[in-house]
């Protein structure tokens, strides 16, 4: 496949409502897209670095740099076989895993379109459907948390995660508890604690979570072993896992009993099946997360979830839940029974509304080969 042109664009889109966590509040959330036209055909990929290094230390001007200064000098103009071989000629470059994420995608659709198959078919995907939950941020007060998690309750979501942070958590949880019995709950900490909160995990233990979202530090494994042992609830890793070396540590070490993958925050689908593999041949359950993706990058993270060992419903939601409109069509949409369709067309399988794209793009740039 000759790579003959990758085009970046940044975007901005306006959250329907802000999304609040121990990070801090977002309004509206900048990633950016990646196009690569290759061979007659087009592949779509999400960088999901952020307008500011809050969950990460990468924002889309040290994604946009990175992607134009080395990764697609790497590849334009090549003729290039499978992703392995792009992945192989800037595999020297260190870190930066949401810009390496976003144009991984971008290839992986343009090869899944090549062949004619789907996305999901070419990641080893066997579900039809994948089981959705919803991600909720911090709210003003606990009648109004419980007004939305009905809502999405009634919108057929399997489970709830709130984001929690040192004194909005208890009451928040106590409540959800007491209102839903028999719902899936998780909570998401976003590393705003230390083991100096380990009374107030142990005093989570009675509310029966599914799981504790990385409530120690950003890049940390060896506290959270300390903390797993103390606590009978399960820990699950997001920030501090970006590879598959990351993953073998922190199960070894007992730091958490379940993953969250997001192909962004690990560089890339590639990384992501390892992670999934080496899991499911541990017993470790995993879910896909989320950062809040258009539609390009939803596309992608339906079809990772659909492999086998992503057994607890992820963080994968209807466009409407974020985004007004959104830059696919149709749009992601969840059934009654809280799943959501993978799409079966070529690549991706959604078709990009390049109106749409278009006015929500605040720069961009090309480079041909
Ligand atoms: O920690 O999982 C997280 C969004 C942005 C950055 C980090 C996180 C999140 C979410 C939202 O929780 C998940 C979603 O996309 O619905
Ligand atoms: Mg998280």
């Amino acid at each position: 496949m000759k790579i003959n042109r990758i085009e970046l664009r940044h975007i901005k889109m306006i959250l329907v409502s802000p999304f609040v966590t121990s990070m801090g509040t977002e309004y509206d959330e900048e990633h950016i897209i990646v196009r690569v036209d290759a061979d007659g055909v087009t592949g779509w990929g999400e960088s999901v670095a952020e307008g500011t290094p809050f969950y990460s230390y990468e924002t889309v001007p040290t994604a946009w740099h990175i992607l134009n200064d080395f990764l697609i000098p790497s590849i334009i103009g090549k003729d290039i076989s499978s992703v392995d071989e792009a992945i192989a000629s800037y595999a020297k470059v260190r870190g930066h895993m949401m810009a390496k994420a976003g144009l991984e995608a971008a290839l992986w659709d343009a090869f899944a379109k090549t062949k004619g198959i789907s996305l999901s078919k070419m990641l080893g995907g066997v579900r039809d459907k994948i089981a959705c939950g919803v991600s909720i941020g911090i709210q003003d007060s606990v009648p109004g948390l419980i007004h939305k998690v009905e809502g999405y309750l009634a919108e057929g979501y399997q489970r709830i995660k709130i984001k929690i942070a040192p004194g909005l958590d208890m009451q928040f949880v106590e409540a959800l508890r007491r209102e839903f019995p028999n719902t899936i709950l998780q909570v998401d900490a976003n590393s705003a604690y230390t083991l100096d909160h380990i009374g107030l995990f142990k005093e989570m233990d009675q509310y029966n979570l599914s799981l504790i979202e990385q409530p120690l530090g950003y890049e940390d494994i060896f506290d959270h072993s300390k903390l797993q042992r103390e606590i009978k609830t399960a820990i699950c890793l997001d920030e501090s896992i970006h590879s598959l070396d990351d993953t073998r540590a922190a199960i070894e070490l007992g730091s958490c009993r379940i993953i969250n993958i997001k192909p962004g925050r690990v560089g890339g689908f590639t990384e992501s099946k390892l992670i999934h593999d080496y899991c499911a041949s541990m017993n470790i359950p995993v879910w896909h997360g989320g950062m809040l993706e258009s539609g390009i990058g939803r596309a992608g993270n339906v079809a990772l979830a659909s492999l086998p060992n992503f057994t607890l419903p992820g963080d994968i939601s209807a466009s409407k839940k974020y985004y007004k409109e959104d830059i696919v069509e149709p749009p992601f949409t969840i059934n009654p029974d809280g799943t959501m369709d993978v799409p079966t067309g070529p690549g991706i399988g959604v078709e990009v509304n390049m109106k749409i794209l278009d006015k929500v793009t605040v720069r961009k740039c090309e480079q041909k080969g």
